[in-house]
């Protein structure tokens, strides 16, 4: 008897549940699909704020994802927050080892602006484990930072992450997705694939959620759970993008009884939302 497809997430664990393994565990169980995680930090969060983070060894680390694939048949990895240089490392020591499907989102800083990573994080994701990655899926800002510079489009009429997502997926010789919630685009969020020369736009209706972070995570996580169902990366990327819309919608509000537009008003987001659109 075959049971479902395992999944493993290699990621922080936010407390309160929006982001990290716990919302990659959500996704999977979504898509029928058996999850299990190995912790690299604990992160002690709400909804708008990171009150810390506490990473645990580089070994630690290791011990669990080498446990873990030792005992499990595990059809695809996902790794989400590795918050220093030694934990990348670490995570690329194991995985170098082997040939499965690998999502690389390479989280950098968090949607409420605490910067994860330092120079030397961003050297290690591009020596060591963006390499052996069958797909890596920023948002603009942190493909920016993988880049190196800061590109923008000659007219309005291109996708504001076209050339990077290029330059990157041509630098690194992997398929990049960068993904649109950073970068609204002709009224939508789009996303941009570049995979095998080729450039694919994925696009959904923006959804504007004052209160919901850790999107990137259950997206990141949804691709990895139909590649573990074994889809192709297209097709895989296709199929969790209108997930990830429902997922959306129907997510929890915080805090309890406070809807999104009075969240919205109290964030001051309109603002914010029209800053980033005249950029
Ligand atoms: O959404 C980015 C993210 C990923 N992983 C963990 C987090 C966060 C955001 O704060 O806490 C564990």
């Amino acid at each position: 008897m075959s049971g479902p497809p395992v999944a493993l997430s290699i990621a922080g664990s936010d407390c309160c549940a929006g982001a990290g393994i716990q919302a990659d565990l959500k996704t999977f169980s979504l898509l029928g699909v058996h999850g299990v995680t190995a912790v690299s930090t604990v992160v002690a969060e709400t909804p708008r704020k990171v009150h810390g983070t506490h990473h645990l060894s580089p070994a630690a680390l290791q011990e669990q994802i080498l446990a873990l694939l030792d005992c499990y048949p595990v059809a695809a990895i996902k790794t989400g927050l590795l918050g220093t240089a030694a934990h990348i490392t670490a995570v690329a020591e194991v995985l170098e080892e082997q040939e499965k499907p690998l999502v690389v989102d390479p989280i950098l800083s968090s949607s409420t602006g605490t910067v994860f990573a330092s120079g030397e994080v961003v050297s290690a994701y591009r020596e060591r484990l963006l390499p052996l990655a069958s797909l890596v899926t920023p948002n603009l800002p942190e493909a920016e930072q993988l880049v190196g510079s800061r590109i923008r489009p000659e007219s309005p009429d291109e996708h504001p992450a076209l050339e990077t997502t290029r330059q990157l997926g041509e630098q690194l010789g992997t398929a990049i997705l960068v993904t649109g919630g950073h970068s609204v685009w002709k009224e939508e969020a789009t996303d941009i694939l570049y995979h095998q020369g080729k450039v694919y736009f994925y696009s959904a209706p923006w959804i504007d959620l004052p209160s919901a972070h850790g999107t990137g995570c259950a997206y990141s996580a949804a691709i990895t759970g139909y590649l573990a169902h074994g889809l192709d990366l297209v097709k895989s990327i296709g199929s969790a993008r209108p997930m990830i819309t429902r997922m959306l919608e129907t997510s929890y509000t915080w805090p309890p009884g406070i809807g999104n537009e009075e969240l919205r008003a109290l964030n001051q987001l309109p603002e914010r939302r029209a800053a980033r659109q005249s950029k």
